[in-house]
């Protein structure tokens, strides 16, 4: 007997804006953007940047239900991290120094060194870690393309079709989404699955997004995704 939710190659169509995307499960990624707890958690790299934190909590309920939704369908997993080497020799000084945070990127806080891998603080928040088999990318920017492996793991599994969830919509999703498109990926972002510390960004970002005839992508419900 075949299971509702089996992997299958079959095409399958969500009802997006600006129109319907189409797309097969076997080609299709799901890529989750930095589900994080220094940018979702206080004390952490957001929090220390002087931004309201508790707007992203609400993200996570929904970046959980698309996350199985993938891995029901088949989908390639894709989770990022944003974070650095204990060292800082992929940190920039321009985004250590940049601004007046109250910690900057390195410095010790209740969760561990801010921004730094292997710390509590860069890991996934509870529920959103990946499991055997998916793909785990260590970005040092805001893009998931730059400084990283991504392009040759989406090659490698003949992927054309990604979908977005994660955060912030407009700092790391939508850099990463505008890297895909010019890279010729068709991809759709997930309403409820993204979010920001400034509610009127995500907002504007998903309308961005789809203007002009889907000029960087696709916006779509999680309800209208799950049903696809
Ligand atoms: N500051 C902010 O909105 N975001 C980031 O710095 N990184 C991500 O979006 N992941």
């Amino acid at each position: 007997m075949t299971s509702d939710f089996a992997p299958t190659g079959a095409p399958r169509t969500v009802q997006a804006r600006p129109f319907a995307f189409a797309f097969e499960p076997l080609t299709t990624a799901l890529v989750m953007i930095d589900m994080q707890r220094d940018f979702i958690e206080p004390g952490g790299f957001g929090e220390s940047l002087g931004n309201d934190v508790s707007h992203l909590a609400r993200v996570v309920g929904p970046a959980t239900d698309l996350l199985g939704w993938a891995r029901m369908r088949g989908l390639l997993v894709v989770h990022t991290r944003e974070c650095h080497r204990p060292d800082l020799s992929d940190c920039p000084p321009a985004k250590r120094l940049r601004g007046a945070p109250s910690t900057r990127i390195g410095d010790a806080g209740p969760m561990g060194r801010i921004l730094i891998d292997g710390e509590p603080g860069a890991d996934f928040v509870p529920g959103l870690s990946p499991l055997a088999g998916e793909v785990e990318i260590v970005k040092p920017g805001k893009g998931a393309f730059y400084n990283t492996t991504l392009t040759h793991v989406l090659t490698a599994r003949r992927i054309t079709h990604l979908i977005f969830g994660g955060v912030t919509t407009e700092v790391c999703v939508q850099t990463t989404m505008r890297e895909a498109n010019d890279r010729g990926y068709e991809c759709l972002l997930v309403e409820e699955a993204t979010g920001s510390y400034f509610p009127e960004f995500r907002d504007a970002t998903l309308a961005m997004v789809r203007a002009q005839g889907g000029i960087v992508g696709w916006t779509a419900s999680l309800a209208d995704v799950m049903r696809a």
